[in-house]
């Protein structure tokens, strides 16, 4: 038996492709104030909240708006992003990610949520996995961004586990900060280049089991 007792999931990028969905909306959104945005801009909104992405997009149109303003425009944004998520079902969950799931369910080990969004109860509703996380912290409960630990560090608290003992899943660079912070491992999902201060990085969540990640950190030592 390894010795990781907790489990922490970013969700968008590492459980579910989201970012065409936000990417779409978001650009949307620029296009209704006259400006246009490219994928490239969109990798920068990974893990970001939604007021911070708003901001983003106003400085990538060299706009600005009363605080009032901007809340509306953040809802239409998030209207839409609702709209074209709500046709979700389990089919949309990246390789690998529910037999990961499943396999730490069954051995009894904590699982928690780690996200920036908003929407993640109704993501996790829709593809059919709400029930296997024993804690869900996302941005309706913290008050910081990441790079900053707070999300996960209520995760491994919900686990009653401590950072050392939980790993965090990560596809973006400043939630692998985030969870670096923190003193927790961890695993980078995608591209090893753009996630080069994770502990390890898997190109996705195909194939991973416990006993993989189990190697990888005693490799580390
Ligand atoms: P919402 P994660 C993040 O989720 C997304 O990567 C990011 O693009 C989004 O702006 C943020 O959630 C807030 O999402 O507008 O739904 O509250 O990667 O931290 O799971
Ligand atoms: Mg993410």
């Amino acid at each position: 038996m390894g010795k990781i007792k907790g489990y922490i999931f970013d969700l968008d990028g590492v459980i579910v492709d989201t970012a065409k969905y936000h990417y779409n909306s978001w650009r949307k959104l620029a296009n209704t104030l006259g400006f246009d945005i490219t994928e490239e801009q969109n990798e920068n909104l990974k893990g970001v909240s939604r007021k911070e992405s708003l901001e983003y997009i106003l400085s990538l149109g060299n706009l600005s708006f009363p605080d009032k303003e901007k809340i509306k425009l953040a809802e239409l944004k998030n209207s839409w992003y609702v709209a074209s998520i709500s046709g979700m079902n389990d089919s949309e969950l990246l390789p690998g990610a529910l037999e990961l799931l499943k396999e730490i369910r069954a051995t009894g080990l904590g699982i928690s949520l780690g996200s920036a969004s908003k929407n993640s109860e109704r993501i996790l509703k829709s593809t059919g996995i709400f029930e296997m996380f024993d804690a869900i912290i996302d941005g309706t409960k913290t008050t910081e961004s990441k790079p900053h630990p707070q999300v996960f560090l209520m995760g491994a608290e919900a686990l009653k586990l401590q950072p050392d003992e939980c790993v965090v899943f990560e596809d973006s660079f400043n939630g692998v900060k985030a969870a670096n912070t923190g003193g927790f491992i961890s695993i980078g999902v995608g591209n090893a280049d753009t996630l080069n201060e994770a502990d390890f990085v898997f190109p996705d969540l195909e194939g991973c089991t416990i006993e993989k990640i189990e190697n990888q950190i005693s490799n580390l030592k």
